[in-house]
């Protein structure tokens, strides 16, 4: 087993859901957590809050938008600057879906940004971390795709895709990177209520409670405990997939309900 007593580990979306639980978790196992999204005020709470556990020198909060390379540049160039630049793993947990409308009803803005999100944004963190991380002989990028990125199911489309090209981009990235002693890897789950719902149904609250109606879904912390075996296993070992569902979800498009 890999400690993670000491390393650096950059999170995107640790501003909620996914991420922020996985930020909890490596933190409790001595990782030094930067903590990436757009709500910086959350991010700032976080911080505050892991440096109260685990002291000062636990977490630092970087404002980002990963779909502006721009903005993921800067915030790169400032990770150097304060001395956090020697990233271990980075987990690219930012994305969303919006909308569920069938292709034809399409909505052009949602398409946009769940590939800007979801694809872009995870290619630019990326391609910042990376060489880095090549120079150092090593290191891991952790994938959030999803189940979506397997099956397909009704509305869901674009999202699907998205998760699809994280999937295959996970493998290319594998051959592209197996000379360095970079790991990558691509953890898929399935229904998890965080607030993907309310992001995806443009803050319907009633409406986001719908898919986890009658079933035992995934947590956050179900996610991150999966996350940290992935980036604890040795270092010759490479988790390429990890699936994970409520054990009521058989695939994307397979649901039991009480
Ligand atoms: P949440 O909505 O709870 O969290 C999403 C996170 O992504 C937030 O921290 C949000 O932060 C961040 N984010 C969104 N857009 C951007 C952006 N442009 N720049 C930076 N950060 C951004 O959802 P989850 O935690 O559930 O989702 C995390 C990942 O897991 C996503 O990729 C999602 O597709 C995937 N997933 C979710 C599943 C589920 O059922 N919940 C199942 C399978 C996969 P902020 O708004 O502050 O920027
Ligand atoms: C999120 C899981 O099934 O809502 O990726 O698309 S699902």
């Amino acid at each position: 087993m890999t400690s993670l007593q000491g390393k650096i580990a950059l999170v995107t979306g640790a501003s909620s859901g996914f991420g922020l639980a996985i930020a909890r978790t490596f933190a409790a196992h001595g990782a030094r957590v930067i903590v990436a999204a757009r709500r910086e005020e959350r991010l700032q709470a976080l911080r505050d809050e892991l440096a109260a556990r685990y002291g000062s020198e636990a977490c630092a909060a970087l404002g980002m938008d990963v779909r502006d390379r721009n903005d993921v540049r800067n915030a790169f160039a400032q990770i150097e600057s304060t001395g956090w630049g020697a990233i271990d793993i980075v987990v690219n947990s930012a994305g969303l879906a919006a909308g569920l409308e069938a292709i034809q009803d399409g909505v052009f803005d949602n398409w946009d940004r769940m590939i800007e999100t979801n694809l872009n944004g995870l290619l630019n963190v990326t391609r910042f971390a990376l060489p880095g991380m090549i120079e150092r002989g090593g290191g891991q990028i952790v994938q959030i795709g999803s189940v979506a990125g397997r099956d397909a199911y009704p509305g869901g489309n674009v999202y699907s895709a998205t998760k699809a090209a994280v999937a295959m981009l996970t493998r290319g990235m594998r051959i592209d990177l197996m000379k360095s002693g970079v790991r990558v890897s691509n953890v898929a789950p399935g229904l998890a209520e965080t607030e993907f719902s309310v992001v995806r149904f443009g803050g319907d609250t009633e409406r986001a409670k719908s898919p986890y109606v009658g079933i035992d879904a995934l947590t956050a912390d179900d996610v991150a405990d999966a996350v940290l075996w992935v980036v604890t296993r040795p270092a010759h070992v490479n988790i390429d997939e990890l699936v994970i569902m409520p054990t009521a979800q058989g695939s994307a498009n397979h649901v039991h309900r009480r």
